[in-house]
């Protein structure tokens, strides 16, 4: 018979950190991932890192390779109507964001588990999880074709947003918000030297686009489209040529290269309350969704698991208050970046919704690239608000 403290489901960013916090604490844990390890390390998904983020992987000392290799950017251009605005961040806030790829982040984090010899079990299959109110949750699995049930005081659902964790909440329990966007984004990796040193946010009658990077030598770049845009529409060329005309100005030149990976991610925002039933709580994508333009996904969940860690340390020192208000603590939290995040995507997307909105669209791009408190609003939430 298995049994741990904490059954930790999914080794994403949120799973892999918390796991991590809590070694930190004498807590112990297994984490429990449905895909390879070879997976993991290589999805490619988020790029931007918040302070806090950049915070807790020194803390739990996976911060080497990061500070060696990331990129520190202290502002990030505006580009509308050909024209760029750089919204200084470090100015505006005394603060920075630091350009380093979620699989990177991932793969760090799995290399410290590794080496500490501690559990991280990949490739399971039909993960389920019973007893959620009880103080006996057990959490049943299959590895390599063996059943086994790990006895445990509390599941921590990081699984993600496809994940099994939330399903395991009886819907009555559960309040939904959500809010689907008509549009999508493909994105593509590129070997191509970033062709701005900072990220560029560009808004286009044609529609959003983004110029991201993951070193001196490659980018990431991102174009709006259909919800269900057809990816084998896109040949090399025609990304190319899109992402020129959208991200055009005076000063720039885009500078293509051999596309490696492409993909189309949906738009959403989605938040799931409260995020803990019984001894079950729930933590990053698991919890909710934000639409990727303002780069809160993973800052976010990296926030909660640092709330969460905190509140089971307490836990486990005869505390329990700080457990009982972790959903609360996370949401006021959650709330602040889904707005921030729904307000990006709404200031920078092409919308089709009426003349009027797109004026008004154009009226608060204008207002804000000639506001000091307007540019002070976005720095602050860009770079990250206070984890409380
Ligand atoms: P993850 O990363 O989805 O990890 C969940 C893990 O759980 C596993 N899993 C299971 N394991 C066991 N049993 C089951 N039944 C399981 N079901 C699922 C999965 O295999 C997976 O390994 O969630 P987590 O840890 O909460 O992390 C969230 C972030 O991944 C996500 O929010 C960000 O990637 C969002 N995001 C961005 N966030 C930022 O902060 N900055 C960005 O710049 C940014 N850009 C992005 C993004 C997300 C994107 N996509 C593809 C959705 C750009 C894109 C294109
Ligand atoms: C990325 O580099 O993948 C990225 C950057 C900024 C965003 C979203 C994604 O807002």
């Amino acid at each position: 018979m298995a049994r741990t403290q904490v059954a930790i489901i999914g080794a994403g960013p949120a799973g892999l950190m918390l796991g991590a916090l809590l070694a930190r604490h004498g807590v112990d844990a297994v984490i429990l991932e449905a895909r390879s390890r070879d997976h993991v390390e290589h999805r490619i998904r988020a790029g931007v890192l918040e302070q806090g983020t950049v915070d807790a992987m020194d803390e739990v000392g996976a911060g080497a390779r990061m500070h060696a290799q990331a990129l520190v950017h202290d502002g990030a251009i505006l580009r509308f109507g050909g024209r760029s605005h750089r919204v200084d961040f470090r100015a505006l806030t005394g603060k920075a964001v630091t350009i380093y790829g979620q699989h990177e982040l991932v793969r760090d984090l799995v290399a410290l588990r590794v080496a500490a010899g501690a559990p991280l079990e990949f490739e399971v299959d039909d993960v389920r999880l019973t007893g959620l109110e009880t103080a006996r949750p057990e959490v049943r699995f299959r590895r390599a074709g063996v059943e086994t049930v790990l006895h445990c005081d509390f599941v921590a659902g990081c699984d993600g947003f496809h994940g099994v964790a939330r399903a395991a909440i009886p819907s009555e329990r559960l309040r939904i918000f959500e809010r689907d966007y008509p549009f999508g984004w493909l994105g593509i990796l590129a070997d191509a030297p970033p062709s701005s040193h900072e990220l560029v946010y560009a808004h286009h009658d044609r529609g959003f686009a983004l110029l991201s990077m993951r070193s001196p030598q490659v980018s990431r770049l991102y174009l709006q489209c259909a919800a269900d845009e057809d990816l084998a529409a896109w040949s090399d060329a025609r990304i190319w040529d899109e992402l020129a005309v959208r991200l055009a100005a005076d000063d720039f030149t885009l500078t293509p290269g051999p596309i490696t990976q492409r993909s189309i991610t949906p738009m959403r925002s989605f938040v799931a309350e409260p995020m803990r039933h019984g001894n079950l709580m729930l933590a990053g994508d698991a919890a909710h969704i934000v639409p990727p333009t303002g780069a809160k996904g993973l800052n976010l969940a990296i926030a909660d698991v640092r709330l969460l860690a905190e509140a089971l340390a307490a836990h486990y020192a005869g505390d329990p208050a700080l457990l009982d208000s972790y959903s609360a603590a996370c949401l006021r939290r959650v709330w602040k970046v889904e707005r921030f995040s729904w307000w990006m995507t709404r200031l920078l997307h092409r919308f089709d919704d009426g003349a009027f909105a797109a004026r008004i669209q154009r009226a608060e791009l204008d207002y804000l690239v000639s506001s000091h408190a307007a540019q002070t609003t976005l720095a602050e939430n860009y770079v990250g608000l206070p984890l409380r």
